[in-house]
């Protein structure tokens, strides 16, 4: 008699979604191809192919992962609980790397499934950052708990197993909170994404964390409080295997998502392993990572990053003003750094991203664009991008706010950095909403993309590429209306994914509309891109060497003639604090340092 096929008998589908959120008009942000791939969905779809690798669930149960990002997929839940029904009933969603401005969408998504009988699981910064920082559990996540929906506080790394056989026993507890118990990272399963999930995106890249924790206090950051102070670290032999893995498929572009990667304890085996791999294997290998405005100081550091093959950096600048830094606890930013910091980055071949906070209490309309000016004359930022100062869950600042009763939006999707969320001491919710869009047009201006290239001609940098960068950089914000960050291309709206309450429009109110966009936004966007172009075509043409106050190496005079450092009192104090220390180690024939 013919034996059947050897095989599993049973199915348990595990969807990991990473949710998208809601624009202004209530429909989801979706692209087409959006950035880049989100290292969460690439962190869970790692740990769970280890799980399926190892029949978790048992011999005859295979476990069938798929992978979907919102930003450049539909999800549709009555699929997905059919698809689970007609398989015999056994699957779980994971909303994964909810934000907060993500929770209201990861609500309506978990809804459905809910009522059809569908686990769903959600995790990240949100439900982490609120168990972690609040004394009692917020009213959208009872909300979630009395619908069924569980939630994982806590890091994934050694508890998937767990999660997924209480999932398939039926007893997934509503509340799992790990955020005492944060796991070590040595060994464990690496981010990976297949080629098809990567592909939904932008350009062949993939992203990974080789650590995670940060040593500073900023009192805005949600990231040490879900995260943890102390550094846990990948290993060289990890970051090599998932490299490896993602070469082999052709993905050559990485992001490590480090939110400080210089603070890594582990960034020199890293950087060591890479530089072999590229070094004395010839492999193609670029990263783009994140670090702290004093990375320049670690030695090594830079010039390593430089050969590992970081060719553009994510720097908290924050703000060049130090009172503002003090007041949010970033005293490690030392403005007297920020010059010699930009330029190190560039000898090594890396550009340059700032991230720049507007809403400090002590920014009014005005001193916010004076920075500007200050920023664009005197500091090499090939690329700017502001956010507004927001009190994220998990961050002190929200705690300090939330324990003192203080006024705070109550809409969760409005938290994405790019709203008001809570009153600023001087200014209008408009006044500072007006100013933060005015920024992005204050600094990506023609005479400023100019510089920017001229500059980036000087150091050896592609003016072509340069161009592209701050086109789009200044596109999405100024067409799309949303931060780079959330960008893509070609914007994807559908009538039936609104949020609700916010009203079905009917198709002869949706479509002409949406028609009407599409052509007004390509024909903007036409209109930017030629005026690029023409600054492009004269930068090109030049010949004459490029130098300006930016590029100018650091000199001792620049002290008394800078204007970031004469434009408040504070930047003058730290102006002599340094010169104090400056003739101190002269004093004891210590080398010149601008420490
Ligand atoms: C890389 C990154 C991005 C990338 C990709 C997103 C991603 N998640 O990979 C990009 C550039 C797209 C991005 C954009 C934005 N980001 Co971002 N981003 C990050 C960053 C630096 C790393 C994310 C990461 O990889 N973390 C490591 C993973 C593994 O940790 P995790 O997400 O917490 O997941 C673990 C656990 O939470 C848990 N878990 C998570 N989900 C699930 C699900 C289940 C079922 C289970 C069991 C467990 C589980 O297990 C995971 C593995 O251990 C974080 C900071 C940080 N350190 O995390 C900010 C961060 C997440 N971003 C943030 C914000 C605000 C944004 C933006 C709104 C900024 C803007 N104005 O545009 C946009 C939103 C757009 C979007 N679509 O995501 C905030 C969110 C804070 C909050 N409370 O909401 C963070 C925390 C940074 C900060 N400023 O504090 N971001
Ligand atoms: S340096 Fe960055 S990651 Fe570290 S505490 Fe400050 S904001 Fe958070």
């Amino acid at each position: 008699m013919k034996q059947p096929a050897a095989g599993p008998r049973e199915v348990f589908h595990l969807f990991l979604i990473k949710p998208s959120h809601y624009d202004d008009d209530g429909y989801v942000i979706q692209w087409a191809r959006s950035s880049i791939p989100a290292n969460t969905l690439a962190t869970l779809y790692g740990l769970a192919l280890d799980c399926a690798e190892r029949k978790v669930l048992g011999e005859d149960v295979e476990i069938r992962i798929t992978a979907w990002d919102e930003t450049n997929t539909r999800i549709r839940p009555e699929r997905i609980a059919r698809t689970i029904r007609e398989s015999g009933g056994r699957g779980l969603v994971g909303l994964v790397g909810v934000q907060t401005n993500q929770f209201p969408r990861a609500m309506d998504l978990a809804r459905p499934l809910r009522a059809a009988g569908v686990p769903v699981c959600i995790g990240g910064f949100h439900v982490s950052g609120c168990l972690a920082m609040l004394p009692e559990i917020p009213a959208d996540l009872k909300e979630a708990l009395d619908l069924g929906i569980a939630l994982f506080a806590g890091e994934a790394e050694g508890r998937l197993d767990e999660v997924l056989r209480a999932t398939y026993r039926g007893d997934l507890p509503t509340l799992s909170d790990f955020m005492k118990d944060l796991p070590g990272l040595e060994g464990a399963a690496v981010p990976y994404l297949p080629l098809d999930v990567i592909r939904r995106t932008s350009g062949t890249r993939t992203s990974f964390d080789a650590g995670r924790g940060c040593p500073f206090l900023c009192s805005f950051c949600t990231i040490i409080n879900v995260q943890g102070r102390k550094s846990r670290s990948r290993s060289a032999d990890d970051v090599e295997r998932l490299v490896r893995a993602n070469l082999a498929q052709g993905v050559h572009n990485f992001f490590i998502t480090d939110d400080n990667l210089a603070r890594n304890q582990n960034w020199q085996p890293i950087f060591d392993r890479l530089i072999r791999m590229r070094e004395e294997e010839g492999l193609r290998i670029h990263v783009v990572a994140q670090v702290d405005t004093m990375a320049h100081k670690i030695k090594g550091f830079v010039e390593k990053a430089g050969r590992a093959g970081v060719n553009r950096v994510f720097i908290g600048l924050e703000s060049i003003n130090p009172d503002a830094l003090k007041e949010a606890r970033k005293g490690q930013n030392q403005i007297t750094e920020y010059r010699a910091m930009l330029q190190a980055w560039h000898r090594a071949g890396a550009l340059t991203y700032a991230g720049y906070i507007l809403g400090f209490p002590g920014d009014t309309p005005e001193t916010i664009e004076r920075d500007i000016g200050i920023i664009q004359r005197e500091l090499s930022i090939d690329l700017l991008e502001f956010f507004i100062l927001t009190p994220l869950p998990g961050s002190a600042d929200h705690k300090k706010l939330h324990l003192a009763g203080v006024e705070m939006a109550a809409d969760m999707n409005r938290y994405d950095l790019t709203h008001v969320n809570t009153r600023h001491p001087t200014m209008t919710d408009d006044e500072l909403l007006g100013s933060y869009r005015k920024a992005w047009d204050l600094y990506y201006s023609a005479e400023h993309v100019e510089r920017v290239m001229r500059r980036a001609k000087a150091w050896g940098y592609d003016p072509r590429n340069m161009m592209i960068k701050l086109l789009t950089f200044h596109a999405v914000p100024r067409i799309e209306g949303v931060h780079p960050l959330e960008g893509g291309l070609f914007r994807r709206k559908r009538r039936r994914d609104r949020r609700p309450g916010m009203g079905l429009e009917s198709r002869l109110a949706f479509y002409p509309r949406l028609a009407r966009d599409v052509l007004v936004k390509h024909v903007r966007f036409a209109r930017m891109y030629w005026q690029h172009w023409r600054i492009l075509r004269r930068v090109l043409r030049d010949t004459e060497p490029y130098v300006d106050v930016a590029t100018t190496p650091v000199q001792d005079a620049e002290f008394d003639e800078m204007q970031m450092y004469q434009t408040t009192a504070t930047a003058r104090i730290q102006v002599d604090k340094l010169r104090r220390r400056q003739s101190v180690r002269a004093a004891a024939g210590a080398p010149a340092s601008s420490d």
